[in-house]
């Protein structure tokens, strides 16, 4: 596999030594031509595209070694068995969690989060406990502790952000009271890029022996995150937003607390034994992993983790955040246009307004010109209504991306100024 960075363990961390010419070449799909242009493909944080490695991967299991994990003494089903919890190690390296059994696979942060407050909240919280969540949270972070909230009778707190759209940690942590029973927040917002200081947030919960939920889906494409020196109690990640296939992602949980848990889904893999008295679990993580799964995804996953490693995950973050300053001072110099998430720490995305244009047409005009961004709520309506619009416009960042690429955007953007005449 050709990647960017040569494999050089002392390589430093700084963009100069990232070659991104040859990361593109891992893409086939950058090399498409959309309406005319050649493809900008800037929306990222929705989901990334695929480096062949991982088409590779999946190619393979599917044409060599096609069968069901677990279960099978037959070869087919040993190699598959092989791959799928060698990911599971790499998987455990990449977050640097202690054990393999403190990584389950599951569908993706959606799913990991309703894992986490079915199983393990529902049974902590009575009537008139709290949850603690940010006012920049994803639509997933919010929903399923709503539900939980209504079934129990527990209240849901949110702590606020300021106008930079930083939260203002005096707030949380006024708002961490005798009756807080979880926190769950994003590591990175992804309708702002802010980089919330997690560290300092899960001592300040833990201090009060409150556990700690991190909606890792915007930090794992572009932070190297080290679970144990978070101490966080549990991290999710979504495997399409870090080039790998969807439908699967990777819940990490304390294995004391995982232990204590129930099963969120019943069927088979999850149990020792069945009878119609009485059903034993199976041990962790097998308890959590009800049913066939996404074998092929899973083993997907373990390519796009080497990919990523491969590349450094040191040299990604200082790429993207030189790539993130220059597209700040890009769009600073379009008229009018107003950033959306101005945080100090912020990774990877920007969002923006331009008065008086529907971001609706903003992405309709850059998509005749080849740019795919993101526009709308972004699964964050709590945010948009805090910053006074309906929607917005954004652009996040990969590992593919380019200066260059940037700069068409700009120019995109004052095309939208002009046709709408600002
Ligand atoms: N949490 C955050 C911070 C996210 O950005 C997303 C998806 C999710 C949770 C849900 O992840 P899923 O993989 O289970 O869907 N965010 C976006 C986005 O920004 N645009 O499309 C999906």
């Amino acid at each position: 596999m050709s990647t960017g960075i040569a494999r050089n363990a002392t390589t430093p961390a700084t963009a100069a030594a990232y070659d991104v010419e040859r990361v593109r070449r891992d893409f086939p799909a950058l090399r498409q031509q959309v309406h005319g242009h050649p493809l900008i493909y800037l929306d990222n944080a929705a989901t990334t595209q695929k480096p062949q490695a991982v088409m590779d991967a999946l190619q393979r299991f599917y044409l060599e070694e096609c069968s069901n994990i677990h279960r099978g003494v037959h070869y087919l089903s040993q190699q598959a068995t092989e791959d799928y919890e060698a990911t599971r190690s790499k998987a455990r390296r990449f977050l640097n969690a202690r054990q393999n059994r403190e990584i389950l696979f599951v569908r993706g942060t959606t799913e990991a989060l309703n894992l986490v407050a079915h199983s393990f909240a529902r049974p902590r919280l009575r009537s008139g406990d709290e949850v603690l969540i940010t006012h920049m949270e994803h639509h997933s972070n919010i929903v399923p502790w709503q539900i939980l909230c209504q079934e129990t009778g527990a209240r849901l707190r949110v702590a606020p952000i300021n106008d930079a759209g930083e939260l203002i940690v005096e707030e949380f942590e006024k708002l961490l009271g005798p009756r807080t029973r979880v926190v769950s927040l994003a590591y990175v917002s992804n309708a702002l890029g802010t980089i919330n200081p997690v560290r300092e947030l899960v001592r300040m919960a833990h201090a009060r022996n409150v556990p700690v939920v991190l909606d890792g889906a915007q930090a794992a494409p572009h932070l190297k995150v080290d679970v144990q020196e978070l101490d966080c109690d549990f991290f999710t990640l979504s495997g399409h937003k870090m080039y790998a296939p969807t439908g699967i992602g990777v819940l990490y949980g304390k294995a004391e607390l995982l232990e204590e848990m129930p099963p969120y889904q019943g069927g088979g893999d999850m149990i020792r034994s069945v009878t119609f008295e009485k059903t034993l679990y199976n041990e962790l993580p097998f308890k959590f992993e009800a049913g066939t799964p996404n074998i092929a995804g899973t083993i997907g996953l373990g390519a796009a983790m080497d990919y990523l490693e491969e590349l450094g995950r040191e040299n990604i973050a200082a790429y993207e955040q030189e790539l993130l300053d220059y597209g700040t001072r890009a769009l600073s110099r379009v008229p009018g246009l107003r950033m959306i998430g101005t945080a100090r720490e912020k990774a990877a995305v920007l969002s923006f307004d331009l008065p008086g244009v529907h971001p609706h047409d903003v992405g309709t005009i850059l998509d005749r010109e080849g740019i795919a961004v993101r526009t709308g709520h972004h699964c964050a309506q709590p945010v948009m209504d805090r910053f006074g619009v309906p929607a917005t416009s954004r652009a996040s960042l990969g590992v593919y991306n380019t200066r260059e690429e940037l700069d068409a955007l700009a120019a995109g953007l004052r095309k939208v100024t002009e046709i709408f005449g600002r």
